[in-house]
Parts: C-alpha cells; sequence; structure tokens
C-alpha cells in the first residue's frame, strides 16, 4: 500500500485521540520449543494497518503534537550474515512515512519522560504472553497492572477506523479471495474415498504457499464437522460422508484475510437425508446475505438464518411448532449453536483481540442465550464493513443428549428422530461479504455452492 495511506491513518487515530500518547507495539517472534526456533512471524494487525511494516520487535510512538517515531532494535552486525541485506529501521520508516526512529531498548525510558509531562500513555490491550511482558517492563508495572492499563478510547478508535473498509481493502481480502478459490478448486479434486483429511489440508495448504501466502487460522478440513473447532487431520474419508472445509488465507504483504467454508459429499453426490439439510443451511446461507444493508442489524441477519434454519427443519421432520417461538427460545441452537459470523479484514476476526467493542454497541452487551451468546457481530451494518456469513447445522452427540435428557424445548425438537441423526455431523456454509451503501456484494470470485455446482466440482474428468 501507499505510504501516504498510513500516514493518513495515523492522522486520523491522532484526531480521534487527541489527549495522551499512543503507543503501538509490534508483534516480537515467538518461540516454539527453544529461542531460535519460532514460529512464523506474524505481524501484529493494528501495527501492519498503521506502518504497512512487517518486521519483528518495533514500537510505534504518536504524539500529541504531531510528533511520529519508530523504535526498533539496534542493528547487529552479524544480522548481514544470518538475514543478508534487509531493510534497515530507517527504510521501514521511510515506508511508512514516519520522520524520526530510535532505539526500542530506549522505550521504558521515553514512555516515563512523557508520564512525567503529564501525558497519558494510550496502548491496545496484550494478546500474548510476549506482548504482556513487554508493556510491563516499558510501564514499569505487573503484567495484570499493564493488561487492565488498556486504553478503551483508543480501542475504540482503531474500531472506529478499521470497521470500514476502503476500496484498497477491500481489494485485498479478494486477493486473498481469489487465492481460497483455487484452495477449494483442488479440494473439490480431491475429495475421495480413501484419501485423508491430512492430504486435503496438506494440498490446500501448498496452494496457499504457491502464491506465497499464509493461512490466516488453523483450517478445520474434518469429517467431524460437528466438532466447530477441530483440527485434526487424522481421518480416512468413507464414501457417505460430508467434509467440512473453513479456511482461509492472508493476502501476501497485506495480510488481509480471506474466510471460506464448504462441505462436500466424500462421493461427490450428496445422500438424500445429506441434501435436504444442505439445501436449508444454503437457505440460511442466502437469507442472511439477503437482509445485509446499512443500519440493518447484524444480529437480525443472525435471527433470518436461525429462522430459515428452523423452518427447514420442520420440514425434514427435526423441529415442530411455530418457527418464530421456536428461534425466541433458542430452540434452533442444539443444531446452529454458534453465531451467524465476523468481522472479517487484517484478522480473520478482526479485532477480536479488543473484545466486544467490535461487535457490540456501547450498552448493549451479549444475551447469555445457548447460542445466541456466541454472536461476535450484534452491531447495526455500515457501508464498509466486511463480514461472514456462515450458518451451519450440527449434530453433536454430547449435546443433543444433555438436551434430551433435560428434556430442553420438547415442544420444539423432535428428539426421536433427532437421534437417528447422530452420526450425521455437521454442514457450513461461508462467504465473505461487503456492505455497501445499497445493498452488499459477495466478495471474490463465485465458489462452488449449490448442490449441483458442488457435484459437478466434484466430477472426475
Ligand atoms: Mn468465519
Amino acid at each position: 500500500m501507499e505510504t501516504s495511506t498510513f500516514v493518513e491513518r495515523r492522522k486520523r487515530l491522532r484526531e480521534m485521540v487527541p489527549d495522551g500518547a499512543i503507543l503501538i507495539l509490534g508483534q516480537a517472534e515467538a518461540s516454539r520449543n527453544y529461542p531460535a526456533n519460532t514460529y512464523p512471524f506474524r505481524q501484529d494487525s493494528h501495527f501492519s494497518y498503521l506502518t504497512g511494516v512487517s518486521a519483528a520487535d518495533l514500537a510505534l510512538l504518536i504524539l500529541p503534537d504531531g510528533q511520529e517515531a519508530l523504535l526498533g532494535p539496534a542493528e547487529d552486525p552479524d544480522d548481514l550474515v544470518w538475514h543478508g541485506p534487509h531493510p534497515l529501521l530507517a527504510d521501514h520508516a521511510r515506508d511508512a512515512g514516519i520522520r524520526a526512529t530510535g532505539d526500542v531498548a530506549a522505550l521504558g525510558t521515553r514512555v516515563a519522560e512523557l508520564r512525567a509531562k503529564g501525558l497519558k500513555i494510550h496502548y491496545l490491550p496484550p494478546y500474548r504472553g510476549e506482548r504482556a511482558l513487554k508493556l510491563a517492563a516499558v510501564l514499569g508495572k505487573s503484567a495484570d497492572e499493564a493488561a487492565a492499563g488498556a486504553s478503551r478510547e483508543l480501542a475504540r478508535a482503531v474500531v472506529g477506523m478499521r470497521s470500514i473498509k476502503t476500496d484498497r481493502e477491500v481489494a485485498e481480502i479478494e486477493k486473498a479471495l481469489e487465492v481460497s478459490a483455487t484452495m477449494y478448486e483442488t479440494a473439490f479434486l480431491l475429495v475421495g474415498e480413501g484419501r485423508t483429511e491430512a492430504e486435503v489440508a496438506g494440498a490446500m495448504q501448498g496452494v496457499a504457499l504457491s502464491f506465497d501466502c499464509q493461512q490466516s487460522f488453523a483450517p478445520i478440513v474434518s469429517v467431524h464437522g460437528e466438532v466447530l473447532h477441530n483440527t485434526s487431520y487424522a481421518g480416512t474419508m468413507r464414501a457417505g460422508e460430508l467434509l467440512l472445509i473453513d479456511s482461509g488465507v492472508e493476502a501476501a504483504g497485506t495480510l488481509y484475510c480471506s474466510d471460506i467454508t464448504r462441505t462436500l459429499p466424500v462421493s461427490g453426490k450428496f445422500l438424500p437425508e445429506q441434501r435436504a439439510l444442505y439445501e436449508v443451511v444454503l437457505a440460511a446461507h442466502d437469507a442472511a446475505i439477503a437482509l445485509a444493508s446499512p443500519k440493518v442489524s447484524n444480529r437480525d441477519l443472525h435471527f433470518a438464518a436461525a429462522r430459515a434454519i428452523a423452518a427447514g427443519l420442520k420440514d425434514v421432520g427435526l423441529m415442530r411448532g411455530s418457527t418464530d417461538d421456536a428461534v425466541a427460545a433458542g430452540a434452533h441452537a442444539l443444531f446452529f449453536p454458534h453465531g451467524i459470523g465476523h468481522m472479517l479484514g487484517l484478522d480473520v476476526h478482526d479485532m477480536e483481540d479488543l473484545g466486544d467493542v467490535v461487535g457490540y454497541p456501547e450498552g448493549e452487551p451479549r444475551s447469555k442465550q445457548f447460542g445466541l451468546a456466541f454472536l461476535r457481530l450484534a452491531k447495526s451494518l455500515s457501508p464498509g464493513f466486511v463480514v461472514t456469513i456462515e450458518p451451519g447445522i450440527y449434530f453433536v452427540p454430547a449435546l443433543i443428549d444433555r438436551w434430551m435428557n433435560e428434556k430442553k424445548h420438547e415442544a420444539f425438537i423432535c428428539y426421536d428422530k433427532v437421534e437417528r441423526f447422530r452420526a450425521f455431523g455437521g454442514i457450513r456454509l461461508e462467504d465473505d461479504l461487503l456492505v455497501t451503501a445499497g445493498g452488499h456484494r459477495v466478495l471474490g470470485p463465485q465458489i462452488p455452492i449449490t448442490v449441483a455446482e458442488v457435484e459437478e466440482a466434484m466430477r472426475r474428468a
């Protein structure tokens, strides 16, 4: 992205948080099993948003008078041996449009000087041990005190800015989606009886890497789609099973994410009951998308999907009674226990490190009802929001048993029939959506999603 983009973003942030200094920590390397063996480096999203710089151990200071400084570690002459020619701190500062640089080792001293002048230090809550310890050291507080002192004002300002995506940001998300489309094309052709989940996960990761993209989270590639955050790839696919694939990548260089889910019949053809429930999930997906436009609450999109699921499950004979009453009571959550989706941007769950200030209006806390409690975004939609739409139907044996024993929502759930679906697994369908002034646009290339499209995409020549 252009240097001017980052200059402009920092200027706006300073205007929104005019009192005090703003400190944004870049990411440090994180060790796996000994200090020098690290996880792949991933810049902090806020730092990337404000500087575009991808290097470890940096810090950004923005002062109320407009002064800015990029602080980094002193160059070790041996770095050239291990890392070859690479951009120096001054190069990063120039690319980010920041005039001053300094030694990050002196960050604590600089912060102390600013506080001595009576300036408040605004910083965001830490989400990694390394960041918590760094903040504690810089502020001269305990890690708990440092975390508790994070600035809500700064978090609100960052959320205000990052929630609205520019055309340039949307273009980056769509670059990630182009890669996702190729990954799913590969998966559609590979999935089949006797193949392993690991083969599919590996082939998809290979496609991502071939575009120089990292995945935006550990993908789910599982015949146990009912396990919502399943990251085991140990299974071998058998005919008659469904394979759920939830994956995404980060656009090379800019880190903007994609997040897509498809559910495939291992044999290439849906069985009649699979097809019936797949159509219900697709109807829920379409109903939520159809409703997406400015000023509509994302909670209403969630309820539109929930109603479509309850109505569809009545047709299949798994639910009964009034659809509206069933959804109001939360009975559908036996099958659809999570929210309709979340914001998407530089994080796959965009800005989730900042908490519910991202997804909930001030003074409007999350519902405590099972299912609705997991809705990550309940705000009214605005043009420029990018959100995921990801309804699903799952049969979670342990949850079925618990509810059945409690006779929970018996008026709405046909437990005798649900019993027969215990081994069904799960179906989820997810697309990424831009809210526009006139409504919405589904982002990226079209990835097969209807029954006919999926079966066609899986057909071997
Ligand atoms: Mn998602």
